[in-house]
């Protein structure tokens, strides 16, 4: 029997879903945004906005100004920089301009008006607390996941100083120098800090580091462990950072019970003159990651990879392995072309087990856009997959709807973090059963 579907049955239920998308809140599980008790490292407002590094990359495609002269100036000469040549010069149609503006107009400002004086004026009335209720609100997100890393000196002095937290803001424990840098950043500085590790991993040193995982952990409360990792990363292979994630970062994470985060993909330093703009992308080999996975069941893994070329692969991985959780469309691939596509290829190569978007802001107003342009890509695609399920006879009911949005924003997230817990908070009963 054949169930066809009335253009009116398939407009109301891609109404349904554009309005349960654009109303579900969102847990933001990867930002760089902070808990606005760490004062200036939370960015926020008009110039920050224009500074964002993927502006700065598309900046020099148009300015007629050396990188030195660039870097000399101050935060505001660079925002006008910007703004003249992105916005006033030439129509600001990239994915990170029109973000400017979905943002602005949202906030209700006026941007036909090109008056960016005017938009700073409204800016400088705010304060940062009052301020970030308002943008949460406005965006729908309900928490945000910071990007927390002990080697940055800004930021590792306010976790020691104390502070009290601000419930909406999770944390990540952030370890690239530890897996990237060892010798030449890590093991000095942890020494500094009063781990006694060489560089050689020897036992002593593995068992530090992990005292030194453990002790941040505890001290920002962590909801899973992050690296960004090069194309070329292998696994297995003879190299610091494969066996550092071996003998102390995978046993940590199943002994806390979190989830190791990794971001493959990305090659540092393209262009070091762009400074934070000059990051690159490489496809890294699913191989690798397929390896990891399959070597570690008892650990739970999120990823999110640069290269376009690495998200169908990893799709496939992810049907293979239930301890791998697909995440994001990361920075390059943060763009409506290629969130349609990916979002479409995961929904349907693994369904609903997925979390299709975090924002990645580095500015707090972001969330603003980024949330706004993903939320209508991620509508469109789902009506499309329940219009395909009413062609069955399958009527998606307005609370199944409901519990799936939920699902892709944050909630899938959640049980997959819930499921490692539940297995660190088994595994000391498992020990007494053997002994
Ligand atoms: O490594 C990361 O977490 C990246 O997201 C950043 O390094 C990058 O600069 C960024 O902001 C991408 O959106
Ligand atoms: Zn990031």
């Amino acid at each position: 029997m054949t169930h066809p579907v009335t253009a009116k049955r398939r407009a109301a239920l891609a109404a349904q879903v554009e309005k349960t998308v654009l109303t579900t809140p969102v847990y933001d599980i990867h930002t760089h945004l902070y808990d606005p008790a760490f004062g200036g490292l939370l960015l926020w407002g008009i110039d920050d906005l224009l500074v964002y590094h993927y502006l700065v990359a598309e900046g020099f495609r148009q300015f007629d100004l050396t990188y030195e002269k660039f870097w000399a100036m101050s935060k505001r000469e660079q925002a006008d920089a910007i703004w003249n040549a992105l916005f006033i010069e030439h129509s600001p149609i990239s994915e990170a301009c029109r973000g400017v503006l979905t943002t602005l107009n949202r906030l209700g400002l006026d941007v036909k008006r090109r008056d960016l004086p005017a938009l700073r004026k409204w800016f400088a009335k705010w304060n940062v607390a009052d301020y970030t209720t308002h943008c949460m609100d406005v965006a729908g997100v309900s928490r945000i996941c910071m990007t927390n890393s002990p080697f940055d000196d800004e930021e590792r002095v306010v976790w020691e100083r104390g502070f009290r937290r601000d419930e909406r803001f999770a944390a990540a424990l952030r370890i690239d120098p530890l897996l990237l840098s060892w010798e030449g950043t890590a093991a000095p500085r942890l020494r500094d800090w009063g781990y006694s590790v060489t560089p050689e991993l020897s036992e002593k040193t593995v068992s530090e580091v992990r005292r030194f995982l453990a002790d941040w952990t505890r001290r920002i409360n962590a909801q899973y462990l992050m690296v960004s990792l090069p194309p070329d990363f292998t696994y297995p292979g003879d190299n610091v950072c494969a066996r550092l994630m071996e003998t102390a970062v995978l046993p940590h994470c199943r002994e806390a019970g979190l989830p190791f985060a990794m971001m493959p993909g990305v090659k540092r330093a393209v262009n070091p003159l762009l400074r934070m703009a000059g990051d690159g992308v490489g496809h890294c080999d699913t191989n690798t990651y397929e390896s990891l996975i399959a070597a570690h069941p008892d650990n739970q893994f999120l990823i999110t990879a640069l290269a376009r070329e690495n998200q169908y692969s990893l799709c496939v991985a992810a049907r293979k392995f239930r301890n791998l959780h697909l995440f994001g469309c990361w920075w390059f691939t943060n763009t409506p072309y290629l969130i349609e596509e990916m979002t479409r290829m995961r929904l349907e190569l693994i369904g609903l087990s997925v979390t299709p978007q975090h924002s990645d802001a580095r500015v707090l107003d972001q969330i603003i856009y980024k949330w706004e342009h993903s939320r209508r890509i991620i509508g469109r695609v789902l009506a499309e997959k329940y219009q395909d399920l009413a062609a069955t006879g399958w009527e998606p009911t307005n609370a199944e709807i409901q519990r799936d949005v939920q699902d892709l924003f944050g909630g899938a997230f959640q049980q997959f973090c819930g499921r490692q817990q539940a297995r660190a908070a088994e595994a000391p009963k498992r020990g007494k059963r053997r002994a």
